[in-house]
């Protein structure tokens, strides 16, 4: 299967391939909520959300793997480093969706709209790579993935630290401009470059429309 991307097309296997959604959680995309409490313009992330619905109801359709993460904390704290927590105070403190950035709590949840269905994957990762002290290897090699669709938020933070984690684990990954938002516009847009720059240092970049049309491409799929 074939996308147009940059900087060069991108070819996948799906039988290889996972869908991953980094972080679309409450806390970091609802009005009102601890995104936006830090003066941040959630409307940059919130526009993420209907490509990437239509992008799971295709990706799902082709009966191909999800996997979701949450950025997020044990409720005592102890899998958050003090220098994460220095940098970032209202860790665990009370916001208007419960404990910010904890497990368990309906903030740290992932939004109504992207709802992993019942078979799909949730990791919760201490970090903002979702390789780091989590099971995602495991999943991926258990899945036989060498491929990932890489969607989510932000795209300078956890999207970024993701792709430069599997990318030297020997993943290829496609992120999709349309799919990954950040908070700041300038960031989003450089980040977006650093990836398909030399050559693809990092991964592809392409549209997720590029990718519903391949999935619908008849006799793509085997
Ligand atoms: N998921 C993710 O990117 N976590 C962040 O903290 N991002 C920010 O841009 N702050």
């Amino acid at each position: 299967m074939e996308v147009l991307a940059k900087p060069t097309p991108f070819t996948f296997d799906p039988s290889t391939t996972a869908l991953l959604v980094i972080d679309m959680q409450r806390d970091f995309l609802l009005p009102g909520g601890f995104g936006e409490s830090l003066g941040n313009d959630v409307s940059q992330l919130r526009r993420t959300i209907a490509p990437l619905s239509a992008l799971l109801t295709a990706w799902r359709g082709a009966g191909l793997p999800v996997i979701h993460t949450r950025e997020g904390h044990l409720p005592d704290l102890s899998d958050c480093p003090p220098a994460k927590l220095r940098r970032g105070p209202d860790i665990g403190q009370q916001g208007q969706f419960g404990r910010i950035l904890i497990r368990g709590e309906y903030g740290h949840d992932i939004i109504d709209e992207l709802a992993p269905a019942p078979d799909e994957a949730v990791v919760d990762k201490p970090g903002k790579g979702a390789f780091y002290a989590t099971e995602l290897s495991d999943i991926l090699d258990k899945l036989r993935v060498e491929s990932l669709i890489v969607t989510g938020v932000t795209t300078e933070v956890c999207v970024h630290t993701t792709v430069r984690e599997a990318n030297d684990r020997g993943y290829e990954c496609l992120v999709l401009a349309d799919c990954v938002g950040s908070y700041f516009p300038s960031f989003h847009q450089a980040g977006l470059e650093m990836i398909a720059a030399q050559g693809g240092i990092f991964g592809w970049v392409a549209d997720s429309p590029s990718v519903i049309a391949a999935l619908a491409t008849p006799g793509e799929i085997k």
